[in-house]
């Protein structure tokens, strides 16, 4: 037998799936020993049938996010460390005192899409089964509440249909409020595979804002925002025109079709903004490909119509009868990387687990006697929006959020934090200490993250995956299930909430899903009723259903639908404009989503220096025409005000963006910017059916912050920033910054020393006060510690050369010259390789490259995660007229 080499490193790869969207690729994650402690690397799990061995950039960085940086590793009380005991004694004495003295409905969890389903299952138990209350919502209000709302409504379930092969087999798809080359980065990445081996398959991208999806579209239509349901019910009456509808479908498998076509018909198609031959083209293209897949996300979902738009879609594919056959039907994509497990286990305020309904007396009983739970709510709790309401007016006393940063994600965002702030007694779980949101609780709570818990996820096509651990629990940190259940016994039902694994919870919510299939629901894992705790430990991906008849598969192609009738349900809908206008006080619609390298609130992707370099500052994307009418050049800061908040941004002018139309990340935090927290800005108006709020579309005023003066600094140490304008962002060893403000400090070198704490430096300054210029250098033992940059304009600088000087001998002269006389490669655009943008497009000129492999062969960019292809291709069709014309 071989002996173990001494010399080489112990190492051991698990199969997981990568934490963030919900493509839900599976990640390979190699756990290796060496002499300086124990080294991550991931890689695409090639037997996956989500990536097959794919990873998007923010997938590949996975390793970068695990440190312990920042982690918190024992509970808080008051903000002072705690014991588990103290803690979980808290927390279920006084929601048992809430609850006695003010009722169940006095107290509420707002949870999250990136809980496990195991995590989320118990939460749901706990709240609706025991507690007694129907006040648990989630995260998914936020994301895909519309699409659960529209798929009830024409399915009778939350079914979807297809799956991720549907998008390869398709010969036309459509992505509608999808900016899917970002946000679903692995399924973009397919999608482009199979049009270059099939160039005959169309893409057609509808979306307000030309974004990096629309690079691959054949066509992009520029609707005007919120017009979708005007643009759907056109297509539907161009079907009925041309012919086009399966009758024989819809005679046998469909109600409503009548009403839905005399609604369609009543002429709001200017409503869309869009020209007769961009509409023709797009109705010839859909009604002309029986192979048609339609695919939406936010653009949708969140939108006062939401709803309605979401049936406005399936109202063409149900007419059509194109559903649920290979490489046709209609695609809501989740967000997160279990928004799917969370419709499933019955997360929403308005659902039960499995699809059940709370609303139906034979579903409530089922699930009554199957959890031996004493009581269960007859209607449907607060939705996140009016949840939070209720806890800002008082009717809510006791919170437990978990997974989920609302101070930062939800509309009105000032209101929430002052009502979380407000609220008696909050409980948070994260696995940080220092979110906007945990800093407000009374009791926080860490969790255990990704690496280190186990579970399962579904993904956007019903693929259930396991999340499996490769690292210990950092400190204390404890699974949220395992806390979740701790509690339900201390508050009182020992036996109900006495799991001892995730397996054991998988296997209960499998059996009860057995009983749902029995009301005739579609979601039915009852084979996973008798799992083993090894057999779950292996459990491979697989979609659901999972029965003993039957293993994943296409829903509808049958023409069999889980309404009472069995027939599907086609709506009458009526175009209807976002809630608010602009008008003169607020003349611009901002539209807010994500980038291509950060998740969320930051608190993971925030922390791999890499992905900080693709955006590295909370912007505004503003046309140029409107810039100029503002008075607002490239790089200047833009204050945005609505009724309900402001931001401050940096300008990026663009004309992907419409006149009159303004676009800006979610993703900041007051943890790393002064004012990027867009979502104070963010209107909280709500779709009448699903309650989700309406995030891409606030009317805004917009002025020019009149800074002073304007800074860059990089420090190795945690800056501590003021100034009315600060964005930080986290390099390898360090820190950058950038701040701004219309007062003039007194003494430049006092506020550099405060700023970047020099305490013990040698400083090395230079200063023209004529120019308003003041630049610093601090050295500790001959190493650059910090450098500041400070001009009257936005500062133009090498920042990448400056960020890589941070840690070295970089001379003191660096305060003199401050490295503008390198090239700067501007903003990372492949993250892998770290090849800035002005690299880029210098190499296309000076070496003529015509392709992006060709840009890969020069510089590697785009080579491995291939998140960055569609940037590429971008840069080069930009070029490449010039060159034509040279
Ligand atoms: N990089 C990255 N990827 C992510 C995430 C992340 O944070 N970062 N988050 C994940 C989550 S939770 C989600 S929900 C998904 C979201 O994924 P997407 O929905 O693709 O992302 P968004 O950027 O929110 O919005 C999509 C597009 O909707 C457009 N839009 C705005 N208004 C309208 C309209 O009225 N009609 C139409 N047709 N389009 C409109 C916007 O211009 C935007 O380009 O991404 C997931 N993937
Ligand atoms: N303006 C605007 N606002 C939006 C959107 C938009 O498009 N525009 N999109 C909305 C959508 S679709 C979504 S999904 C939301 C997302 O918004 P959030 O859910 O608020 O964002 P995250 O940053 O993902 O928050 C997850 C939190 O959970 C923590 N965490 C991570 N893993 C674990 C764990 O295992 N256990 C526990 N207990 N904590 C953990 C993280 O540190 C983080 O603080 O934002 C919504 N808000
Ligand atoms: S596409 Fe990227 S973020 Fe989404 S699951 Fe795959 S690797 Fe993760
Ligand atoms: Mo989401």
């Amino acid at each position: 037998m071989a002996q173990p080499d001494p010399t080489r490193a112990e190492s051991k790869t698990v199969k997981t799936t990568c934490p963030y969207c919900g493509v839900g690729c599976g990640v390979l994650a190699t756990l290796t020993d060496t002499p300086t402690g124990p080294q991550v690397t991931v890689k695409g799990d090639p037997d996956h049938p989500a990536n097959k061995g794919r990873l998007c950039s923010k997938g590949s960085a996975l390793a970068e996010t695990l440190s312990l940086d920042g982690r918190l590793l024992h509970p808080t009380i008051s903000g002072a460390q705690a014991s588990w005991e103290s803690a979980l004694s808290q927390v279920a004495s006084r929601f048992k005192q809430t609850i006695e003295a003010h009722g169940p409905d006095s107290v509420a969890f707002y949870v999250s899409g990136q809980l496990l389903t195991e995590d989320y299952y118990v939460a749901n138990k706990l709240m609706k089964g025991f507690i007694g209350s129907a006040n648990i919502d989630t995260n998914s209000r936020l994301c895909m509440a519309s699409s659960v709302a529209g798929h009830k409504r024409a399915f009778g379930t939350d079914t979807v249909p297809g799956q991720y092969e549907d998008l390869e087999q398709a010969d036309l798809i459509v992505l509608v409020g999808s900016n899917l080359a970002w946000c679903h980065p692995v399924l973009y990445q397919r999608i482009a595979a199979a049009k270059s081996a099939r160039p005959a398959m169309k893409i057609i991208n509808i979306d307000p804002r030309r974004t990096a999806s629309s690079d691959l579209a054949d066509l992009h239509l520029a609707l005007t925002p919120g017009s979708d349901v005007a643009l759907f019910n056109h297509l539907l009456t161009t079907i009925h025109e041309m012919g086009a509808v399966d009758s024989a479908f819809v005679a046998q498998h469909v109600d409503g079709f009548d009403a839905a076509l005399s609604a369609a018909s009543s002429g709001e198609v200017q409503a869309t903004g869009l020209s007769a031959n961009e509409l023709a083209e797009f109705t010839r293209a859909w009604i002309g490909t029986e192979k048609v897949v339609t695919i939406y996300s936010q653009g949708v979902n969140q939108s006062t119509s939401g709803s309605d738009k979401v049936n406005a879609i399936l109202n063409c594919h149900l007419a059509t009868g194109r559903i649920g056959r290979p490489g046709m039907g209609p695609f809501s994509v989740t967000g997160q990387p279990n928004a799917m497990g969370g419709r499933e286990v019955g997360g929403l305020a308005n659902m039960m687990a499995c699809h059940l309904d709370l609303e139906n007396a034979g579903h409530r009983a089922t699930v009554r006697d199957f959890w031996q739970a004493p009581t269960l709510p007859e209607a449907a709790g607060l939705k996140a929006v009016d949840m939070f309401r209720a806890v800002g007016d008082g009717r809510i006393k006791a919170l437990w959020v978990m997974c989920t940063n609302p101070v930062v994600s939800m509309p009105e965002a000032d209101r929430v934090k002052a009502a979380i702030a407000n609220c008696d007694f909050v409980v948070v779980s994260d696995m940080y200490g220092d979110t906007d949101t945990a800093k407000l609780a009374d009791i926080v709570l860490p969790a255990t993250g990704w690496g280190e818990k186990t579970g399962t996820v579904t993904n956007s096509e019903r693929c259930i995956s396991r999340q499996r651990p490769f690292l210990p629990a950092p400190g204390t940190a404890r699974h949220d299930w395992d806390v979740l259940a701790e509690v339900g016994r201390r508050m009182g039902w020992q036996a109900e909430f006495a799991y001892e694994s995730p397996a054991e919870i998988l296997r209960e919510y499998a059996t009860l899903s057995g009983l749902a299939a029995q009301h005739g629901k579609d979601f039915d894992i009852s084979a996973l009723s008798d799992l083993t705790e090894v057999e779950y430990d292996a459990l491979p991906p697989q979609h659901w259903p999972l029965t003993k008849e039957r293993r994943g598969g296409r829903f509808f192609a049958d023409g069999r639908f889980f309404t009472p009738s069995g027939r599907a349900n086609m709506l009458p809908l009526h175009h209807r404009a976002p809630a608010k206008p602009a008008d003169a006080t607020h003349p611009f619609i901002l539209n807010t989503g994500r980038i291509r390298d950060q998740w969320h609130t930051m608190s993971r992707s925030g922390l791999a220096p890499r992905l900080n370099q693709h955006m590295a500052e909370p912007y505004l994307e503003i046309h140029p025409t409107d810039a100029t009418t503002l008075g607002l050049q490239a790089a200047d800061l833009a204050e945005v005000s609505s009724a309900h908040g402001r931001a401050i941004l940096r300008v990026l002018l663009s004309d992907k963006v419409k006149p009159g139309a303004v676009f800006a990340p979610m993703h900041w935090t007051s943890q790393l910017s002064s004012a990027g927290r867009i979502d104070a800005v963010v209107a909280a108006e709500v779709d009448p059916v699903s309650g989700q709020p309406e995030s891409k579309a606030t009317p805004v005023a917009i002025t020019k912050l009149p800074a002073r003066w304007y800074g860059y600094a990089v420090s190795r140490q945690h800056p501590k920033p003021k100034a009315e304008y600060w964005a930080l962002a986290r390099l390898g060893d360090g820190w950058q910054m950038e701040f701004a403000d219309r007062h003039t400090p007194e003494d430049w070198r006092a506020y550099a020393e405060q700023l970047l704490c020099t305490d013990g430096c040698n400083l090395q300054t230079t200063e023209d006060p004529a120019k308003g210029l003041f630049r610093l250098a601090a050295h500790r033992d001959g190493l650059l510690e910090a450098a500041l940059f400070i001009a009257p304009n936005p500062v133009a600088l090498a920042r990448s050369h400056v960020n890589t000087l941070l840690g070295t001998e970089a001379p003191a002269a660096l305060a003199g010259r401050a490295g503008a006389d390198q090239p700067d490669p501007g903003a990372t655009i492949c993250a892998c390789f770290d090849v800035g943008i002005n690299t880029i497009i210098s190499a296309i000129q000076q070496q003529n490259l015509m392709s992006v492999d060709a840009i890969g062969a020069a510089l590697n960019a785009g080579t491995n995660c291939g998140s960055c292809r569609p940037e590429l291709a971008a840069l080069l069709s930009a070029a490449m007229p010039r060159q034509a014309a040279e």
